[in-house]
Parts: structure tokens; C-alpha cells; sequence
């Protein structure tokens, strides 16, 4: 294991480089740093300041993301629940915490998420609101509300926003029905007014409709959904420019071959992302991790297949020139969503993340990192 005064110095490099193909490039400074050389861009989520957490507030995993990131996103602190605890009342410290040291840092900021399509994640308040007898308006003015207040307070430090998340239903594609939407007729209103809100409010912002349908077996659905989706707002020209790609992708089963199930995934995934890219959107990888479950408990066979897995992923994606935004969602397995969301069933930690739960490096970096630099270079 690599001690963590040499990572910190930069010997880090010797590490990672020890990891792929070419120490050259982790040498040179980091997965951000190369990625600009290739006009791409890499960064992370961050929760709010902490000396405990994955944010900026903690030595170690701020010494990381000053390495790695140029970019990053709050993971948590921009959501409905935590800065609209009531409908009148907002509450921006931990997000403004978290965007004051990150733009002292020198990193620019996506903004996550305007509106979670979906009760489930709703504040309590707004599943139960009461819209009264004008139901429609007053649904359009509490969105409406909530958009321009939280686009004015940032301004140009927020240069992209998750506009709207999550709104299609995996199950059968269709449109998740939410508060919001049944008081105001439907989802698609709901969705275009979010996306006509923020571009008044942050004209400068790209405008992002993110989503989790992945290139795995069984998604078919959802992306036929998100498709159906994108289509709707070219037709009603509303304005979105991105589709998130989340990349939460996983090995779930068992499989003798990594780079099968790659070859195997990849032609309809493509045909997703092509019909994507054919109606003017741009593309953002704006979560990316790998879950393992699939995948046996020994770690270098584990660590191994997360890599080759990833990469395989990586590049298909980076083979889009749509796509110049990659972010990841965590630095290191330590503060990982899926260590409490999506346990293995053998109780050890997933490892979906380049850096592991001491902080050292892992394959996956290495993979990440060839990738980017494998890239053509973005004009
Ligand atoms: O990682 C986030 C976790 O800490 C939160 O508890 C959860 C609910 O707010 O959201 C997780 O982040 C999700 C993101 O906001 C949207 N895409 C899926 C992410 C992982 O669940």
C-alpha cells in the first residue's frame, strides 16, 4: 500500500503509473490534468465540508480531488430536501459551503439537481402540499420559485445544471407521475417549465436532463423512455442541451469474461447513443461508478475486472465528441453511495471507485486514466 505522505507529495505518480500503461501521464499531474489535454474535463461529487466525508472539509480526500478534479458537484447539497426543508423557507449553507471551497480551489461546478422527478425523493412537504383550488399555478410558482432562487444565488459559478433527474420510470419507460405532475396535468409540463425556468435564470448554463439507463442487460426500457423523452423536447422545443449519463454501470452476475460482456453490450448502447447525439444533444458522464456484485470477493481479480470493465465503458463513451465532461461519483470506496445503498451480499466493500478505502490508488485509476488519455484530442 502506498503510505499517505508519498501520495500527498506527488509520489503518487510512481504508484499509479505502476498501475497502466503510462506513468508518464499520472506523473504529470493527475486525471484532470490529462484529461485537459485532450479537452476533456474529469471531476467528482462532494458532500459538505467535514473533517469526516468526502468533501473538501477532509485533508486526505481534498489532497485527491486537488490532484484529480477539475470539476465537481454537490452529491447531496443542492437537492430539494437538503436547501428546501419547507415551502418557504430555503437553506443554502451546506451548499454554499461546499461551492465557496471548491471555486476557491479553482474547480468549476455542475449543480445537482434542479428537480428529482420522483415522490420518493421529494421533500415530505411537497408529496403532501396542498395546491389548493389553483392547482396548476401554484405548482408552476413553487417550481418556478425554487429554480430562479437557486440559479440567481450562484450566477456564473454554476456553469451546468442537472435541470431535471430522473423523470422516466425504468419499468416501463413512461413518465414518473410526482406532487408536481398531477397537480399540473401531467409530467411533460413539468419537465419543459423546469428547463424554460433555468434557461431565464442561468441563460450561461448548460441545461442537462440526467438520467441512470445504462448499456447493462434489462435497461432497455428505460432508454427507450429517455429517448421517447428527448424527443418530446425537440418537438416542443424546449431547451435542454445534455443528457446526463449517469454511469452507474455494474457487473451483477457472474461472467467468465469482462471483455465479452464489453463486446457484447456495446452495438445497442452505441444505437442509444447515436440516436442521442443524431437529435443535437451533448453528452455528460455525470456519476460514474462501477458496482461489483458480480464480481468474486478476491481483490486483484476484483479490482482487475472493475478496470477492464470500466475502460471498455469509458471508451465507448469518450469515442463521442459530444461528450467533454466526466465526473465521477466519489473519489475513494470510503464514502461510496453503494457501501450503504447497494451492500455486496458478502459483506465486503464495493470498489467502484479509482481510489480505495485507505485512499491508494487503484486499477480503475489506471483505467480511467488510459482512457482519457487514449481520447481524441476535443477541438
Ligand atoms: O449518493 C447519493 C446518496 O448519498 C443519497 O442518499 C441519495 C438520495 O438523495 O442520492 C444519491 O445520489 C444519487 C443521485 O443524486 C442521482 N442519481 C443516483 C445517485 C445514487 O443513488
Amino acid at each position: 500500500m502506498v503510505d499517505r505522505r508519498t501520495m500527498l507529495a506527488g509520489g503518487a505518480g510512481v504508484a499509479i503509473g505502476a498501475l497502466g500503461s503510462s506513468p508518464a501521464a499520472a506523473a504529470a499531474g493527475g486525471l484532470h490534468a490529462l484529461a485537459a489535454t485532450r479537452g476533456l474535463s474529469f471531476g467528482t461529487c462532494l458532500a459538505a465540508p467535514r473533517r469526516d466525508n468526502g468533501s473538501l472539509g477532509n485533508p486526505r480526500f481534498a489532497a485527491l480531488v486537488e490532484r484529480d478534479c477539475g470539476m465537481a458537484v454537490p452529491e447531496n447539497a443542492m437537492k430539494w430536501q437538503a436547501i428546501r426543508p419547507s415551502a418557504d423557507r430555503y437553506d443554502f449553507a451546506a451548499f454554499d459551503a461546499i461551492v465557496d471551497a471548491a471555486i476557491r480551489r479553482g474547480l468549476r461546478l455542475r449543480g445537482h439537481t434542479l428537480l428529482w422527478h420522483y415522490d420518493r425523493w421529494f421533500p415530505r412537504w411537497l408529496v403532501d402540499y396542498d395546491f389548493g383550488s389553483q392547482k396548476r399555478a401554484t405548482a408552476e410558482r413553487l417550481l418556478q420559485t425554487h429554480i430562479r432562487t437557486v440559479a440567481a444565488r450562484y450566477g456564473r459559478r454554476i456553469g451546468s445544471y442537472d435541470v431535471v433527474n430522473e423523470a422516466v420510470d425504468p419499468a416501463d419507460g413512461s413518465l414518473r407521475s410526482t406532487a408536481l405532475s398531477r397537480a399540473m396535468g401531467g409530467a411533460e409540463p413539468v419537465l419543459d417549465l423546469a428547463f424554460h425556468a433555468a434557461r431565464a435564470a442561468a441563460p450561461h448554463a448548460e441545461l442537462v436532463y440526467n438520467d441512470y439507463m445504462s448499456w447493462e442487460d434489462g435497461n432497455q426500457k428505460h432508454r427507450d423512455g429517455v429517448l421517447r423523452l428527448l424527443e418530446g423536447f425537440r418537438t416542443r422545443g424546449t431547451p435542454v442541451h445534455a443528457l446526463g449519463v449517469q454511469s452507474h454501470i455494474g457487473v451483477f452476475e457472474p461472467t467468465d469474461s469482462i471483455e465479452r460482456l464489453v463486446v457484447r453490450l456495446t452495438p445497442a448502447w452505441r444505437g442509444f447513443l447515436d440516436q442521442v447525439t443524431g437529435m443535437g444533444y451533448r453528452l455528460v458522464v455525470t456519476e460514474f461508478d462501477v458496482r461489483d456484485r458480480g464480481l468474486p470477493a478476491d481483490i486483484a481479480r476484483r479490482d482487475r475486472d472493475v478496470a477492464a470493465f470500466a475502460r471498455g465503458y469509458l471508451d465507448v463513451m469518450l469515442s463521442y465528441p459530444q461528450l467533454r465532461d466526466v465526473l465521477a461519483w466519489g473519489i475513494t470506496d470510503r464514502f461510496s453511495w453503494l457501501r450503504g445503498f447497494e451492500p455486496r451480499p458478502d459483506g465486503k466493500i464495493t470498489r467502484g471507485l479509482p481510489y480505495d478505502e485507505e485512499y491508494a490508488p487503484k486499477p480503475l485509476y489506471g483505467a480511467i486514466r488510459d482512457a482519457l488519455a487514449a481520447a481524441t484530442p476535443r477541438r
